[in-house]
């Protein structure tokens, strides 16, 4: 097989996806990402969840599964502990990741589990039409808070520095130069890395638009920004007024899961296991 093209990735189904969504500013810059690593065909596994973001499994051709809301994540660890060799991607919303699946990525994010967590994060979930998600803004009135969002949102970088995660990156979908470099980074890093990628909706979110962001979003790279720093990082993820965008923390001295067993040292499960393991009869109920 060959390396990935803008060619190859493209499947034969049309986006869904409605006109202005941030998804297609996201989606193109991971293919360029993606062509820009080289990355071979047969070395990329995505992992996608429930959401408008996750039927972008649909409209990639690569080895991939779409898995259950919530649960991309244990998904995408199983593949990596099954073949560390291959790098893996979880793609999937804010209510996805920090909702229902959240112990999975304070887990992951523990673990240092070699894969990388690319948050569609708009502030909503847009494929239920339009309700409040762990990132809505106090007080904003949805489909399901009609008299404004009680509770505070959650942040998802401090939450993974907290939670001990090596790399933990914010992206915003309208500036694709620097989310192409962002995901690069993100997929080079040796360890578990979270990319948080701001994405207007503008079918739901009708606050939180492309041109709210213009106004507020900044790239940490233009002020000598030092990601090494754990305390910085701590502060500038609390930044409310300015949005900052760019690698927040990363910390190269980490070791990842798969490296800690000595089991897979040698080979992988997958080639331990090569020849032992016949699909068949599992299969048999849906062929
Ligand atoms: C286990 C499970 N719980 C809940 C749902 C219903 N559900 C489908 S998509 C979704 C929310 C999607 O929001 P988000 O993850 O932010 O993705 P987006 O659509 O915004 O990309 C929910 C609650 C489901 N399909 N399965
Ligand atoms: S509902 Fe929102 S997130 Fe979903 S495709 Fe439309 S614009 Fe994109």
């Amino acid at each position: 097989m060959s390396n990935i093209t803008l060619q190859s990735i493209q499947s034969p189904i049309a986006s869904t996806w409605c006109p202005g969504c941030g998804n297609f500013g996201i989606i193109g810059a991971m293919k360029q990402a993606f062509v820009q690593l080289g990355i071979p065909e047969e070395d990329l596994v995505i992992i996608y969840g429930v959401g408008c973001s996750g039927n972008m499994a649909d409209f990639n051709r690569v080895y991939g599964f779409h898995s259950l809301h919530g649960r991309a994540i244990p998904n995408a660890i199983g593949v990596k502990l099954a073949n560390h060799k291959l790098k893996v991607i979880v793609i999937a919303g804010e209510g996805d990741t920090y909702g229902e699946g959240l112990n999975h990525l304070l887990a992951a994010a523990r673990g240092n589990h070699d894969i990388t967590v690319l948050v569609h994060n708009n502030q909503t979930y847009s494929l239920t039409t339009g309700q409040s998600s762990p990132t809505t803004m106090k007080g904003t009135n949805t489909k399901s808070t009609p008299d404004g969002l009680v509770e505070e949102p959650l942040n998802p970088l401090t939450m993974a520095i907290s939670a001990h995660a090596g790399f933990v990156a914010r992206g915003y979908a309208g500036n694709m130069a620097q989310l192409i470099n962002l995901v690069k980074e993100a997929i080079q890093h040796d360890g578990f890395s979270l990319l948080d990628v701001l994405q207007p909706c503008p079918t739901f979110n009708k606050i939180n638009t492309y041109q709210w962001f213009q106004q507020r979003v900044y790239d940490l790279d233009k002020k000598n920004y030092q990601p090494s720093d754990k305390k910085l990082a701590w502060e500038t993820a609390q930044e409310e007024e300015k949005i900052p965008t760019g690698v927040f923390y990363k910390d190269i001295s980490k070791v990842s899961y798969h490296k800690h067993l000595s089991q897979l040292d040698k080979k992988t499960l997958l080639e331990q296991r090569s020849g032992e393991v016949s699909l068949k009869k599992p299969l048999k109920a849906f062929v």
